[in-house]
């Protein structure tokens, strides 16, 4: 398994010498600022290569970029509209020069209009740190009350809609204008701060497309780049949805693990490939992760080990993030079933037997409460992540538990 770390860029709080003193072994990183849809220049690629090299006093930090997370899939191509057949041609392009850079693995998801969301992004624990939160109730208040979807009490279940008013009733304007903000964090264009109006012309875009009719474009989209991606060594791996559920009237299409079955149909190339976030599949109770390891990890090109506590039995439902060993999701099984997979690709003589997974989120805790680093992406609270699967890891590597040593 090897430890990588999502570095957003040099505006990013957390620093090059930060992820070095982490234990880090290879970075995760996007060019942001580049319109999705548009190429990645082959120039912008080794600037953000060269940014990673060194430390702050100039000397090498023997860090490279390992994954690009994400190479944006535009809303265009998800819809078929407009420029998507450019946007393929760019997105084939930028696969080229990624592969010339020496950046193998590409994450992308399929999700529409949102990437993932929470109501809450700094959320108040017990002690006293906080973590981002997805309360079902608050987030069927936005839908219902403020963003008022025509139908959108019908996309809940009676007792949600019910807690959904009072919650609304109980809201001052400060909070229903947080709520806003958190929840459109993830579209596309919140950094421009996106209006409630913005919000509802980009849902209306997919009023005549249901779940079928997303999923073949996605399948479209697949066939034409992941024979590209094969041919340049690549590995793609798709993100699910997060959380892995239908919001907002849109339909998800990457959320279960028949969805992951699916997509291998599709198109069956290695190049075709998962990115298993164990934070998003696991807000749902009947997504099995040690299971969907051990089944799909011939495909699994990349990891997000993180962990949610689901605060009910129902299987769509609030849920929070919580600390990486804890949560609902089995860590322990599911490296183990990754040590296994790695000790099989090690057998079969794939290149590819050590696999990227980064501490995906972390909990704001010490210095990282003053830090304001990207909502998710503490110093701290990833580091802690990442120090206890690192030594989850070692047990499991090391020759008493039995596993093998991939
Ligand atoms: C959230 C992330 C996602 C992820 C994309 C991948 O923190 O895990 O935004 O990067 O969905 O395409």
């Amino acid at each position: 398994m090897r430890q990588t770390w999502r570095w957003f860029g040099p505006k990013d709080t957390v620093s090059v010498d930060d992820m070095l003193q982490a234990g880090v072994e290879g970075v995760v990183t996007a060019l942001h600022h580049v319109k999705t849809g548009e190429v990645w220049s082959v120039s912008e690629i080794e600037t953000r290569k060269m940014e990673i090299s060194r430390m702050a006093d100039g000397s090498p930090s023997g860090l490279s970029w390992e994954v690009a997370e994400s190479l944006p899939v535009s809303e265009d191509i998800k819809k078929q509209k407009g420029d998507w057949r450019a946007h393929i041609a760019n997105y084939k392009i930028s696969l080229e020069n990624l592969a010339a850079c020496g950046v193998k693995v590409i994450c992308y998801n399929f999700m529409p209009v949102l990437d993932w969301t929470r109501t809450d992004l700094a959320w108040r624990l017990p002690h006293g740190g906080t973590c981002m939160r997805f309360d079902f109730a608050d987030f069927a208040a936005f839908d219902i009350h403020i963003l008022e979807r025509p139908g959108a009490s019908a996309s809940f279940p009676g007792h949600i809609v019910q807690a959904a008013q009072a919650r609304y009733t109980g809201m001052n304007d400060a909070r229903k204008q947080q709520l806003t903000e958190n929840v459109v964090f993830g579209l596309p264009g919140a950094a421009e701060h996106m209006t409630l109006d913005g919000v509802r012309q980009h849902l209306a875009e997919y009023d005549h497309i249901d779940a079928d009719m997303l999923r073949r474009h996605f399948y479209d989209f697949l066939e034409e780049v992941a024979p590209v991606a094969q041919t340049l060594g690549l590995r793609m791996c798709c993100h699910p949805d997060d959380p892995p559920y239908p919001l907002l009237g849109l339909p998800r299409i990457m959320s279960t693990e028949s969805d992951y079955a699916g997509l291998i149909k599709a198109v069956d190339l290695p190049s075709n490939g998962i990115t298993l976030c164990a934070g998003s599949l696991g807000a749902r109770a009947d997504n099995d992760l040690p299971g969907m390891m051990a089944r799909l990890g011939d495909r699994v090109h990349f990891l997000h080990l993180r962990n949610v506590r689901r605060e009910t039995a129902q299987l769509f439902d609030s849920f929070h993030e919580a600390e990486h060993l804890d949560g609902d999701t089995d860590m322990v099984a599911l490296m183990a079933a990754v040590v296994l997979e790695e000790t099989r690709r090690q057998e079969s003589g794939r290149e590819d037997c050590s696999i990227p997974f980064r501490p995906d989120h972390g909990q704001d805790i010490l210095d990282d409460l003053q830090r304001q680093a990207q909502p998710g992406y503490p110093a701290i609270g990833r580091l802690r992540g990442l120090a206890e699967l690192r030594g989850v890891m070692t047990a499991l590597r090391h020759p008493v538990a039995g596993l093998g040593q991939a």
